[in-house]
């Protein structure tokens, strides 16, 4: 027998061994998707992935049989309050170009065995001091060899532990860009794919007392069917992004809870508690409000409560909290908690039972002090400084979840969120396992944040073409959001169509031909005696609770103008267009049958930080200032408009934007630039929103004119 064949039965031993493997089953519609078990589901997109994934000369493969998700146990809540051990820092790593690393021959058995070469021996790698990253930290903005790299990088940690007799020992990940395979001592323990939601693995009988080897391979390459899928307007930085830990809990312990207000009554906490151990008590303390309840759970662990309850609520204005303890057995956890109720009324929202008006700004998780991404807590205070000299009482944080440190500065900053998972443009909606895998992140992301007050809205998605499979997987995701927390509203950012923004151009094309003629210069406008009205129809408007629309009239809508005028040869340039376009826009306006809020989710123009142009030409700070007071015109034509999170606070790394001249690999849509200088127009929405806070938005006549 050869040692590739030899390998291939290992293989096979090794995938039966650990996971029970039987044959995976197949599958060619939802429909039959859903007649298989969980662990036939896991198996079988385990199976499409590694199909796809499979090199071309390598017959065997020992690690990427194993089932992606798998090894991972329920997450723990609040372990920033547990105790625990940071893995944060230096670690070793070795770049993995072609993915060899768990495949080659040479490699015997792969690098997470974390074998050592002998001076005598052929292993084709090996972990030196010479090359290190910090953790957490993308590794795209650490070294400039890697700064478009996309692909396997294997990080390697010593660490000295002794788990305490009696104690359970977790390895908890805020989150990790993409794929991440981890071994601990030479064993590979866990899969999880999901660049950005949090997961821990139960290492209690991996890890020894004394010093232990933690490798993790992480692979940033997306799959044509996965989450996110490979195109985004944005940069996915790979890597160890975000903290690591070891957190240590008594063999009984609390796993998980839920603790809100009722959004109905607005007089009772409810919620329930998932504890790990034999049925029991849980205790519920909050001193403060004078509270302390019993709960019973039962032989799985599960119980649910609810009591009446007087408490100061949470809001922008007073983001009270209070100090909630939970103790069950020898275990006590305790955590920061606010209450509050949001809910919709027609088109209005209604937080703690009044109108609020959102004045939003939407925000990818790039860092205001370093290049690359936000992810620790002074970048978290950095943005939300720049938040609060804006004026915003709401962020919308695109386009999937930020790391826990943002969304803890934003609460306690009485800051409301938007929280998104990257169901982005198009994806392989029909896929069941696509489905699969978006119900799983939205969990886990739920799992993290369930507690967060400041989270109104939960996000399904941005910007996805309608067509029959979108709307049944949206439709679908909805209802297991719905499912696992109900207590908050659902949301997408609709898509602007083209068609939309073609009838506008038009509209600006019929106005400068009625004044000058064909070739004529645009001089003056005549005053349009009718008025574009786009009515939000997409049929996710009917599955949401909260209707998002992306909105670019101040800046898309060019590249269809520039084709109308090359076509029909009008003797126009580019910035008299422009110019009839902005006040075209004023006039236009927004509607939906629909009877709820609507929240203009995005708009925007780009802005090269320090051009200056007083002719208004595109990429000037000035441009991008008339396009935000041309929209806030055009918002008082919105009847049903609830909140506004224009696009976007700062600029960001997008492997989309080629103008070498003005954007060089960054959107340029930011209100502050790369280096965080504040562009012209971040004064012009702070004014905006200082105008607007003092308002009663139930009156409010200047922005949309609620119900
Ligand atoms: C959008 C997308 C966002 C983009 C933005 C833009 O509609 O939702 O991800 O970055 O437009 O700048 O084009």
């Amino acid at each position: 027998m050869n040692q590739t064949s030899l390998l291939k039965i290992m293989g096979i031993i090794m995938t039966v061994g650990l996971f029970g493997c039987s044959e995976p089953a197949s599958f060619s519609s939802h429909e039959e998707f859903a007649m298989l078990s969980a662990q036939q589901q896991v198996q079988a997109c385990s199976q499409q992935q590694t199909d796809r994934e499979s090199t071309p000369f390598v017959s065997f493969d020992l690690g990427a049989s194993r089932p992606a998700n798998s090894g991972l146990s329920g997450l723990i809540a609040d372990v920033q309050h547990r105790k625990s051990v940071s893995l944060n820092g230096q670690w070793q790593y070795l770049i993995d170009q072609l993915d060899m690393g768990d495949k080659g021959i040479t490699m015997q058995g792969g690098v997470g065995l974390g074998q050592q070469a002998l001076p005598t021996e052929l292993l084709e790698y090996a972990f030196s001091d010479a090359a290190r990253l910090m953790v957490p930290g993308d590794w795209n903005s650490q070294q400039p060899s890697l700064e478009w790299y996309r692909g396997v990088i294997w990080y390697k940690k010593s660490f000295n532990f002794n788990a305490q007799p009696n104690e359970k020992t977790f390895l908890y990940f805020d989150g990790a860009y993409l794929k991440k395979d981890v071994y601990l001592n030479g064993e590979l323990i866990a899969r999880h794919d999901g660049g950005f939601t949090a997961f821990n693995i139960d290492v209690s009988s991996y890890i020894k007392p004394g010093e232990n080897s933690l490798i993790i391979k992480v692979d940033s390459r997306s799959d044509p069917a996965g989450i996110p899928t490979e195109y985004n307007d944005w940069m996915n930085y790979g890597g160890l992004t975000r903290d690591i830990s070891l957190v240590s809990t008594p063999q009984s312990y609390i796993q998980n809870y839920k603790i809100q207000l009722d959004n109905d009554s607005g007089s009772n906490i409810q919620g329930w508690v998932q504890v790990q151990g034999d049925a029991g008590e849980v205790v519920i303390n909050i001193e403060q409000a004078g509270i302390a309840q019993t709960i019973q759970v039962n032989d799985e662990g599960y119980g649910e409560f609810s009591f009446a309850a007087k408490v100061k609520l949470w809001s922008p204005q007073q983001p009270y909290r209070y100090e909630v303890k939970l103790s069950y057995a020898s275990d006590q956890i305790t955590s920061n908690i606010g209450f509050r109720t949001i809910q919709t009324q027609g088109a209005k929202i209604l937080l703690n039972g009044q109108a609020i008006f959102l004045r939003g700004i939407s925000m990818h998780e790039e860092s205001l002090l370093k290049a690359g991404r936000a992810n620790d807590q002074s970048d978290a205070q950095a943005a939300v400084k720049v938040l609060k000299d804006l004026n915003v009482n709401f962020v919308r944080l695109a386009h999937y979840q930020h790391n826990q440190h943002m969304i803890e500065a934003a609460e306690a900053a009485g800051i409301l969120v938007w929280a998104e998972l990257p169901i982005y443009h198009s994806m392989a909606f029909d896929n069941p396992c696509t489905l699969a895998s978006a119900k799983r992140q939205f969990s886990e992301m739920i799992a993290r944040d369930q507690n967060r007050a400041a989270i109104i809205l939960w996000s399904i998605s941005n910007e996805t073409p309608v067509s029959e499979a979108r709307n049944q997987f949206l439709a679908s995701l909805a209802n297991h959001v719905r499912s696992v927390d109900g207590s908050r509203l659902i949301t997408s950012a609709l898509f602007g169509r083209r068609d939309e923004m073609e009838s506008v151009a038009e509209n600006v094309g019929k106005r400068v031909l009625k004044t000058n003629g064909r070739n004529g210069k645009l001089v003056t406008l005549v005053p349009n005696p009718d008025p574009v009205t786009i009515v939000l129809d997409d049929p996710l408007g009917e599955i949401v609770d909260v209707v998002g629309y992306n909105q670019y009239l101040g800046w898309y809508v060019s590249a269809v103008a520039t084709r109308v005028m090359r076509e029909s040869d009008w003797d126009l340039t580019e910035d008299e267009f422009r110019t009839a376009m902005l006040l075209e826009m004023k006039k236009v306006k927004i509607e939906s049958h629909l009877n709820k809020p609507i929240i203009i989710s995005e708009f925007g123009a780009g802005a090269k930080q320090g051009f200056n142009s007083d002719k208004g030409h595109i990429w000037s700070e000035q441009f991008q200032k008339e396009v935000y007071l041309s929209q806030f015109e055009l918002l008082k034509n919105i009847p049903d408009l609830a909140g506004i999170s224009p696009w976007v606070l700062k600029d960001f790394r997008s492997p989309y934007r080629l103008n070498s001249q003005f954007q060089n690999y960054w959107n340029r849509k930011g209100l502050v630039s790369e280096e965080g200088i504040k562009k012209m127009a971040f004064h012009t929405l702070a004014n905006y929103y200082r105008a607007l806070e003092n308002k009663d938005v139930s009156e409010n006549k200047q922005i949309g004119a609620s119900r």
